[in-house]
């Protein structure tokens, strides 16, 4: 029997009722196949990153325990997305009903074609980081960027705000 690794899954939606969005992403992690829903932060209201004429985002961190490999875990994720409406448009960083990013999977460093873990951004992204920080162990190490505490440090909360 294969050990379940902890993956930490980021949490976006700036369209058709973010809120509603997020929750419903939630119970779909929930009913993976071979997982378990073991944690999710509270949510935070954040600018977007990139086109500014969107809306602003809900974001959150979901912790999932799973015997599924990293690349079937984002299928699952892809399918949720997909099954809320995700729509892919050309532009980069558009609006989207639903993102699912696989964050971080155990301690593994992936890096190919379909995969990049840890997620390129995570070190920078305060909607990730301050999550992130609300579901993980005090002295979480990220693979290859150092201590989520020293990330944070360097990663102002402007813009972010917690909902209630
Ligand atoms: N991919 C590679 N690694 C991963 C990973 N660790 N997790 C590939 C998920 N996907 C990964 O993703 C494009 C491709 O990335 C996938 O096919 C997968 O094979 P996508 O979901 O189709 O498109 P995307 O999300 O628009 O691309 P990108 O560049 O990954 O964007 P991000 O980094 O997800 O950022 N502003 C705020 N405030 N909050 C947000 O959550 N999110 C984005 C999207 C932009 N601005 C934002 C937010
Ligand atoms: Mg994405």
């Amino acid at each position: 029997m294969t050990q379940p690794v902890t993956a930490y899954i980021g949490l976006g939606s700036n369209l058709s009722d973010p809120q509603q969005q997020l929750e419903q992403a939630c119970q779909a992690l929930a009913a993976m196949p071979h997982s378990k829903l073991v944690g999710r932060s509270p949510l935070y209201r954040s600018k977007p990153m990139g086109p500014l004429a969107q809306p602003d985002y809900l974001n959150g961190v979901a912790v999932v325990n799973t015997t599924l490999a990293p690349h079937t875990l984002l299928d699952a994720l892809q399918d949720i997305e997909a099954s809320q409406g995700r729509v892919r448009s050309t532009e980069r960083w558009g609006p989207r009903t639903l993102d699912l990013d696989l964050l971080l999977y155990g301690t593994q460093v992936i890096c190919d074609e379909r995969l990049t873990v840890p997620h390129p951004g995570l070190g920078q992204r305060n909607f990730v980081l301050y999550p992130l920080n609300e579901v993980t162990d005090d002295d979480m190490v990220i693979p290859g960027l150092g201590p989520l505490a020293s990330l944070l440090l360097k990663c102002p909360s402007n813009g972010l705000e917690l909902v209630a």
